[in-house]
């Protein structure tokens, strides 16, 4: 399969993260997508092709018009306001507060994210705008007849919401490759969500829509981020009733005790929706050596979950997510997607 990948993602490249407390070195570094590069080329997964850029218009489908404005003008207005250091958020409009825009960049950060775990810096629009691009290119691909790609996004893009930035994500890249299918001529788009953590943006963005299924396997809202959403009953409202489906696992959990159940239960429901493309939110943070994430699938694991995407024999559009024990992420993406060749 073909695999579609940026170099721009390196000006996503933030000096801190805070994890429980403390700022350290972010997880969510450049050096993921080097790896997967340098694995998937070794692996001989197919040929390496830079994306050409995402129109406006897809990315105005995806989100509000006055969020892409507030992202691509964020940087700008921080350094001029406090000086070239990462753009953190500490202030937001929780419940009960008014939800009104507000002109200080400090206040337009709250109003526009739901972590602080997310640092806007010097680059991040040309790497997020870069990441849509690989989806976007990626999926009019498998448009123009391709059975399956893999689009190499970074920075990853499932927790990013109509008009929320958050979970290391800005732009919400699997929503592109969504609304490429659609306007290729799909009728109907299941997203199959893998990665650890609940996407909360790709959910939110389709939960009145009838033609997209999301269903997601992660860890339990009640344990793990985003925390707010990710429960069984969510499942889609209005014209999207029953065309949302979640998975949540307690930590802790491998393969044979309660992962391998939930995949087949969530392919189910892709069949029964039988959808014309699949779209796979792939993050691979379900590893069991993974510094931020609590499940404990092996790397074998990840060619079983390849083989299970593999039999639904439908055209596939592969989207990176997240992953962060970086020794194990090539060998772990390389897996997933030769398993998906051998089944196919
Ligand atoms: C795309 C993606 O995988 N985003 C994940 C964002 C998670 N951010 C919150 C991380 C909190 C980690 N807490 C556990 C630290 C272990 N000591
Ligand atoms: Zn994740």
């Amino acid at each position: 399969m073909h695999i579609i990948y940026s170099e721009d993602h390196r000006h996503q490249d933030g000096t801190a993260e805070l994890i429980d407390g403390q700022f350290h070195p972010p997880v969510e570094k450049p050096e993921r997508a080097e790896r997967i590069l340098a694995a998937v080329r070794e692996a001989g997964i197919g040929g390496i092709q830079a994306p050409d850029a995402v129109e406006r218009r897809i990315l105005e489908k995806v989100h509000d018009p006055g969020y892409l404005q507030f992202l691509e003008k964020a940087w700008d207005e921080w350094i001029a306001a406090h000086g070239d250091w990462d753009a953190l958020p500490i202030d937001w409009p929780t419940r009960t507060f008014v939800q009104r825009l507000p002109e200080a960049i400090d206040g337009k950060l709250g109003y526009y994210s739901f972590d602080a775990g997310t640092p806007i810096t010097r680059g991040t629009w040309k790497a997020a705008t870069a990441a849509a691009s690989v989806a976007s290119s990626g999926a009019r691909k498998v448009v123009g007849g391709e059975h399956a790609v893999f689009c190499l996004c970074r920075p990853p893009g499932h927790h990013a919401a109509r008009d929320l930035y958050g979970g290391y994500c800005f732009l919400n890249n699997a929503a592109v490759a969504v609304e490429e299918l659609l306007e290729g001529g799909s009728g109907r788009v299941a997203v199959v969500d893998v990665d650890y953590h609940h996407g909360n943006g790709t959910q939110t963005i389709f939960y009145r829509r009838g033609d997209v299924l999301f269903a997601s396997i992660h860890a339990d809202p009640r344990q793990d981020f985003p925390f707010f959403l990710g429960y069984v009953d969510e499942t889609g409202e209005g014209e999207g009733a029953d065309a949302n489906a979640n998975y949540p696992l307690r930590w802790g959990t491998g393969w044979t005790d309660g992962y391998d159940d939930a995949l087949g239960a969530a392919l189910g429901r892709v069949r029964d929706f039988a959808p014309d493309a699949v779209v796979v939110s792939l993050g691979t943070d379900t590893f069991d050596g993974d510094p931020i994430s609590r499940f404990k699938l092996r790397s074998d694991d990840y060619l079983r979950i390849g083989e299970g995407i593999g039999g639904l024999r439908l055209p596939t559009v592969f989207v990176m997510e997240g992953g962060y024990a970086v020794d194990a992420l090539g060998v772990n993406v390389v897996n997933v997607l030769s398993g998906f060749e051998d089944a196919y």
